[in-house]
């Protein structure tokens, strides 16, 4: 499953900084707008705590988490839509995206120079999402004009229409309900508005930001504090974790309470994704499926010798794992796993072994 997510949001605010914090690379950051002009792109492992607690019981070293790809974009500015700075660049490539990051500065340092020469998370928010949407708009005014008007394309125009008065009247497209036909036609067509979106605000301190949301009207968005010079880099800590097995609960903690970690959690609900474990002797491997995946489609995710010579598969939830090897009932050789079928639904957290000829 290749899941892209975008990093958006107004220039010099830490677009960048994030991404070098999530991919743990160094692209450029500096104190000065459109540092970035051409997209960074990188790889994120999805820190998951539970992988790397089966790692520790299990005695392997190569944890393979989930990955997704990341796009550290320009800043976007007033009428970016209109093609104003590199506007139309960046939104076109958010139509690639199945997630954004909308960062919101939230830090008052004044000499990190704001474009519009104020703090104010609320009217960056509006003026960023006034962009998506006017693109949006833009986007589907172009569709609907180069449809014919004729009886076979009458429910299209219906439903471009409704689309229409919705961006116009300033609301994103995620706002309304549509009807199973309406959602496959505008479901390809990949509008911005519609994509789940994460508020990352980048803190100094806790501030109540659901106060913001609320009266910028896009409530059915998530949003999340962070402290991007401030939190500590997950791969860096994983790295020396498992160098120093003996302080394994210390370095669990710490990073039970690192932000990103929650980022990564609520990535995975807001696209319905869940993951499932594999693991051998060397090494334990997390994969992502969308939710309701059969075994059978899970094992040709893996290798189609797997789904081929599908027999099948033996399941044990990774709660009733840790449960049964904290009280020490059993060993690792004994255990306990369910057998299921190909049609068995997997569960989030699963550990899977399949058994194939
Ligand atoms: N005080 C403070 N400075 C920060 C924070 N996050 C980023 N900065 C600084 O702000 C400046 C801009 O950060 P970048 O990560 O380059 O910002 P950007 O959004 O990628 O900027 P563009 O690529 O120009 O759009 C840099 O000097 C960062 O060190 C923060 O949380 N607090
Ligand atoms: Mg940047």
């Amino acid at each position: 499953m290749n899941i892209r997510c975008g990093i958006i949001g107004l220039p010099n605010i830490g677009k960048s900084t994030l991404f070098n914090l999530l991919t743990n690379s160094q692209v450029k950051t500096d104190n000065y707008p459109f540092c970035t002009i051409n997209p960074n792109i990188g790889i994120v492992n999805l820190y998951d705590p539970r992988l790397y607690k089966i790692a520790n019981i299990i005695n392997v070293n190569n944890i393979l988490f989930s990955r997704i790809q990341l796009i550290d974009t320009a800043g976007l500015i007033k009428n970016a839509a209109n093609g104003i700075g590199l506007g139309e660049k960046i939104l076109e490539q958010l139509y690639k995206v199945n997630i954004i990051y909308h960062v919101v500065r939230n830090f008052k340092k004044n000499s990190i120079h704001h474009v519009y020469n104020r703090i104010s998370p609320t009217e960056d928010i509006n003026i960023i999402n006034m962009e998506l949407i006017l693109y949006d708009l833009i986007k589907c005014e172009s569709l609907l004009s180069k449809l014919k008007y004729n009886i076979a394309n009458k429910n299209i125009i219906k439903i471009y229409n409704k689309l229409i008065s919705c961006l116009n009247s300033n609301k994103m497209l995620k706002t309304l309900d549509f009807s199973d036909e309406e959602k496959n036609i505008v479901s390809s067509l990949n509008f911005i508005t519609l994509k789940p979106m994460i508020y990352i605000f980048n803190c100094d301190n806790e501030i109540n930001t659901q106060n913001i949301l609320n009266t910028t009207n896009y409530n059915k968005d998530i949003i999340i504090n962070i402290n991007f010079l401030k939190e500590k880099n997950i791969n860096n800590i994983i790295e020396k974790s498992m160098l120093d097995k003996v302080n394994f609960r210390i370095y669990n903690k710490i990073l039970s309470k690192n932000n990103l970690v929650k980022l990564f959690m609520i990535t995975f609900n807001l696209l319905n994704i869940i993951n499932f474990f594999t693991f051998n002797d060397k090494e334990i491997k997390s994969w992502m499926i969308k939710r309701g995946t059969t075994a059978l489609t899970a094992a040709k995710k893996i290798h189609s010798d797997i789904y081929n010579g599908f027999i099948k598969v033996k399941v044990i939830n990774y709660n009733k794992f840790i449960l049964i090897n904290n009280n020490k009932f059993q060993r690792l050789n004994k255990i306990p796993y369910s057998i299921y079928n190909k049609y068995y639904s997997i569960i989030d957290g699963d550990i899977l072994k399949f058994v194939f000829r």
